[in-house]
């Protein structure tokens, strides 16, 4: 994760760091001049300030912003986020007086406090299910492949651990072999999976699934949908008929890390079909950019609720943003 990103911003920040350092040089060496020339008493206290503190300036900022801006396009990073970033680093940075032998930490603390402020704290699930009444309904949604069944099994896994009672909904009846897929993983995690025929209405494989969970007193549906277009209208109207019946207390939007900015596209639209809760961001581990985690949640106002970093079910990571913040500077 951040590969290119974390090596890149260190560099810059050594070469910023610098660059103000010979910046200061410079204003340091002009004022002893005009103290020569004046012998002013009042500058000596001048210098001594220039010696030990040194002030980032407009010009030496924006040259700095326009390679960070430049590092993060290239890691996917959205420009609303980069924008965000921009004007709350402007604020902060230009004019403020830094300690010269410690220019690296303060621009590295300022980007973090920034980045900080940029990243949308997830809610815990854990909490959230317990608190609320049964059954507590998730569906989940998102393009085809995106990794929404795998990322199904992984949660259900996660909710048993919790002691979280599951129940399957197989309401992808559309594409071949996705029931099969599902079912493998409730049998693998044993647990129940309700299912219909291929080419059965998905909404009514969720309200049976919901029924069968008031019937036994199970805690959480988790309801598996069909991969679809966000261009297709067709298929967005199916999947506002299964909220509308299943009335899921959380919609959560499954998307690829790896495809970066499109992610954050794919997220707005279905947000506006149906409204999307929060995110799941999957194959964090094979994103060596790692952009979109940084700019999906600002960008659409949804948290992050996890990243899938990997294939196997305990592949689940709860969305921390100290940790994305630590890693880029590590
Ligand atoms: N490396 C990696 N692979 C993942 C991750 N999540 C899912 N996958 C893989 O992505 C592929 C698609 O996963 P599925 O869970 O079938 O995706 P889906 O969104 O349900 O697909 P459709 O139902 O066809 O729309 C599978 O090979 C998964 O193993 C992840 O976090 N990391
Ligand atoms: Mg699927």
């Amino acid at each position: 994760m951040f590969r290119f990103l974390k090596e890149k911003l260190s560099k810059l920040l050594k070469k910023t760091e610098k660059e103000i350092e010979k910046a200061a040089e410079a204003e340091k060496e002009k004022i002893e001049k005009e103290r020569e020339k004046e012998r002013k008493v009042g500058v000596i206290g001048k210098i001594k300030k220039i010696i030990t503190l040194t002030k980032l300036n407009e010009e030496v900022f924006e040259k700095f912003f326009s390679e960070f801006e430049e590092l993060l396009i290239e890691n996917n990073v959205a420009i609303e986020a980069i924008d965000f970033l921009h004007e709350k680093l402007r604020k902060e940075l230009v004019g403020k007086e830094i300690e010269r032998k410690k220019v690296k930490e303060a621009l590295e603390r300022s980007l973090k406090e920034a980045l900080s402020s940029l990243l949308l704290e997830p809610f815990d699930l854990i909490e959230e299910i317990k608190r609320s009444e049964k059954p507590y309904v998730i569906v989940f949604f998102g393009i085809n492949g995106v990794g929404k069944t795998l990322t199904i099994a992984k949660i259900a896994k996660l909710l048993k651990k919790n002691k979280i009672t599951v129940v399957l909904a197989a309401s992808d009846t559309f594409r071949a072999a996705a029931i099969e897929q599902l079912e493998k993983h409730s049998n693998a995690l044993n647990i129940k999976m309700i299912k219909h025929k291929y080419g059965a209405d998905p909404a009514a494989v969720a309200f049976d699934a919901i029924k069968h969970a008031k019937a036994r007193n199970i805690d959480c549906v988790l309801i598996d949908t069909a991969g679809r277009m966000h261009t297709k209208k067709d298929l967005m109207e199916e999947m506002k008929k299964i909220c509308k019946v299943s009335k899921p207390n959380l919609k959560i939007f499954v998307a690829e890390s790896v495809v970066g900015n499109d992610a954050i596209e794919q997220a707005k639209a279905f947000d506006e079909a149906v409204g999307i809760d929060c995110i799941v961001l999957t194959k964090f581990d094979v994103d060596e950019k790692g952009g979109a985690c940084i700019s999906i949640g600002y960008v659409t106002n949804k948290p992050i609720l996890f990243l899938g970093t990997g294939q196997s079910y305990d592949d689940l990571k709860p969305f921390n943003k100290e940790e994305i913040i630590n890693a880029l500077f590590s």
